[in-house]
């Protein structure tokens, strides 16, 4: 059991609920149990004083939707700020359609960091002062429409927790070194070798090991080339690649 985590995270939401099932099962609990990460929800609705506790509140100009208040987020990002043990340094996200794609690198960037804050967005969006005066990043999942920031939060987290050295056995993590490939995975197969008359391909079950690696790279490669060849112009490719590339 670590004394202290190696990263805490620090989420701000309307619906803390949300991170119940997620963060209570497999890999990210785990890592808490461990004492290695460490999950802290605020509720920013806590951080409303009005009478009717609002959060949001009409567009000015007009228009569709409503927008994220400043003073309450504002407020429940400072109370965590005062508190001594948070570094200046660090990050406070706002998971937003704006930002910028989550990747790798960008995980990788994250995992260097003992403190994140991540701020869920909800409503058409937030007031752009949370943005300039106390957001320092946004990051965006992709194009495609979530309906707020929490579930773009639990993805960032458990990317990240799963970097934390400790949080998977040290095969998996060695595997994950080969994310450093920059290709597609080969296609994997178990028991049974024959199933409803689909067989494993042969030189899986060869024994020849050398035989199998190449025939695995071949197979990335292809798969890569097929599904997403842009991948292929950033990836550390051999010549003997190259050649395996042409043949396909
Ligand atoms: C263009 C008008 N709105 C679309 C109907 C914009 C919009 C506002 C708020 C779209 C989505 C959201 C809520 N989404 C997020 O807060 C969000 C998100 C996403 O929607 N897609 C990918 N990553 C993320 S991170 C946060």
């Amino acid at each position: 059991m670590a004394d202290s985590p190696v990263i805490r995270f620090h989420v701000f939401t309307l619906f803390p609920g949300m991170f119940a099932g997620p963060t209570s099962e497999s890999i990210i609990a785990r890592a808490q149990e461990k004492g290695l990460v460490e999950l802290n929800l605020y509720d920013i609705r806590e951080h409303a004083h009005d009478r009717h506790r609002s959060v949001d509140d009409y567009p000015f100009g007009g228009g569709y939707g409503m927008v994220m208040k400043p003073e309450p987020l504002f407020e429940a990002v400072e109370a965590l700020k005062s508190d001594a043990s948070l570094p200046a340094s660090t990050p406070i996200i706002l998971l937003t359609p704006q930002g910028r794609p989550l990747t790798q690198t960008v995980v990788e960037e994250l995992g260097t960091k003992p403190e994140l804050a991540l701020i869920c967005g909800r409503y058409e969006g937030v007031d752009e002062r949370i943005r300039q005066h106390l957001v320092t990043d946004e990051i965006s999942l992709g194009d495609f429409v979530l309906s707020g920031g929490e579930l773009a939060a639990m993805a960032l987290i458990d990317a990240v927790t799963r970097l934390v050295p400790g949080v998977l056995g040290s095969i998996e993590s060695a595997m994950d070194d080969s994310f450093t490939t920059r290709l597609l995975q080969y296609p994997q197969y178990t028991r049974p070798a024959e199933f409803r008359n689909w067989n494993v391909p042969d030189v899986l079950l060869s024994g020849n090991h050398a035989e199998i690696e190449r025939w695995r790279r071949q197979e990335s490669l292809r798969r890569t080339k097929e599904r997403r060849p842009d991948l292929l112009d950033a990836a550390p490719l051999t010549d003997e690649d190259r050649k395996l590339l042409e043949g396909l």
